[in-house]
């Protein structure tokens, strides 16, 4: 009997524990594959089985693939700045290995994958709102190695593929205590340990915050069409943005903790990160024109949660 079951690389990590759980309650068998680096162990659960495990080994890949049916490949180093100061780390991870579970899955039978795309990719805008269309030019080492593996799943156009660039990710779960987490989840676990913000730059910058829940339902409406359609999905072969449509600056998000904090907020300004952008804002219309996707939180509401 054909298999069913879905590999999930970096399942261990902020995404992958609410994507695991997601497919597990649809009833779909999951296998996850994590070196747990900055993973955390799953619940268990009968339809999960965890492999730990280096991707970049042909090994590990081989068993991790053994009667997969799709793969999703979140195994990643998504830090930016650790990008940056470990570049060979983020070539082995980001692409190299990214290209070689690609090149085994086909070659041992799985029928669909979706890469973890990201719009690191899009570098400094021309113009905002970023559609696919946009010019892609990585400022980073991050943005440079996630492009490499995003062309080279695209490339497979016999097979149903797409990538999903995911902007700004947030929602409970990602790993507190941690500097390489993102922006949303330093700042709420700074504020309930009474400890000050530290502002890279004047907090003007803005970005497109998506909620964690939208970034699974767009991974599993994608999985459902490519599973269901083959190359004939609306989503094959294409990437989409993930995003929420909307902007925020840091000093805007300050200021929406704040409504919900007890004790004043403390900020602290130092120089602005290196090789980070200013701007970033995403438009999710061609995903929506094709499996009418659209992201459902609100934002004030998910910023309440975190704390
Ligand atoms: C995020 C993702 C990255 C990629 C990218 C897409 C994380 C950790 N990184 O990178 O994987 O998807 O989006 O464009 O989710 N900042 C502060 N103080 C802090 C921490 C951050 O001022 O304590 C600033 C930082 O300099 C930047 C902004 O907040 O201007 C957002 O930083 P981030 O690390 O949350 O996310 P980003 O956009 O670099």
């Amino acid at each position: 009997m054909e298999s069913d079951t879905v590999l999930v690389t970096g399942g261990a990590g902020f995404i992958g524990h609410h994507l695991t759980s997601a497919l597990l309650s649809q009833g779909r068998k999951v296998r996850v594959l994590d070196d747990f680096s900055s993973g955390t162990q799953l619940p268990a659960h009968p339809l999960l089985t965890v492999i730990q495990g280096d991707m970049s080994e042909s090994s590990v890949r081989e068993e991790a693939l053994h009667q997969i049916k799709s793969v999703i490949n979140l195994a990643a180093i998504a830090s930016v700045p650790l990008c940056e100061s470990k570049p060979e780390l983020s070539s082995q991870v980001n692409n190299l290995a990214a290209q070689e579970l690609f090149k085994d899955a086909f070659r041992l039978g799985v029928s669909t994958i979706i890469q973890a795309s990201t719009s690191a990719l899009y570098g400094v805008p021309n113009e905002l709102p970023l559609t696919e269309k946009s010019p892609t030019q990585p400022i980073g080492k991050y943005g440079l190695d996630k492009q490499k593996a995003e062309q080279s799943l695209l490339s497979y156009h016999q097979h149903p593929v797409c990538a999903l660039r995911l902007f700004n990710v947030f929602g409970k779960g990602q790993k507190r205590g941690s500097p390489y987490s993102g922006v949303l989840t330093i700042f709420s676990d700074n504020i309930s340990k009474k400890i000050p913000l530290k502002i890279f730059g004047d907090g003007t910058q803005s970005r497109d915050f998506i909620h964690i829940n939208d970034v699974v339902s767009a991974f599993i409406l994608c999985l459902e069409d490519l599973e269901n359609n083959g190359i004939y999905s609306k989503v094959s072969g294409k990437k989409f943005n993930v995003c929420s449509g909307n902007s925020v600056t840091l000093l805007e998000i300050i200021e929406s903790f704040s409504l919900f904090s007890n004790s004043e907020i403390e900020i602290i300004f130092e120089s602005p990160r290196e090789g980070d952008i200013l701007h970033s804002l995403g438009s999710f219309e061609f995903l929506n024109n094709q499996i009418d996707w659209e992201p459902s939180e609100n934002f004030i509401e998910r910023i309440r949660e975190l704390l």
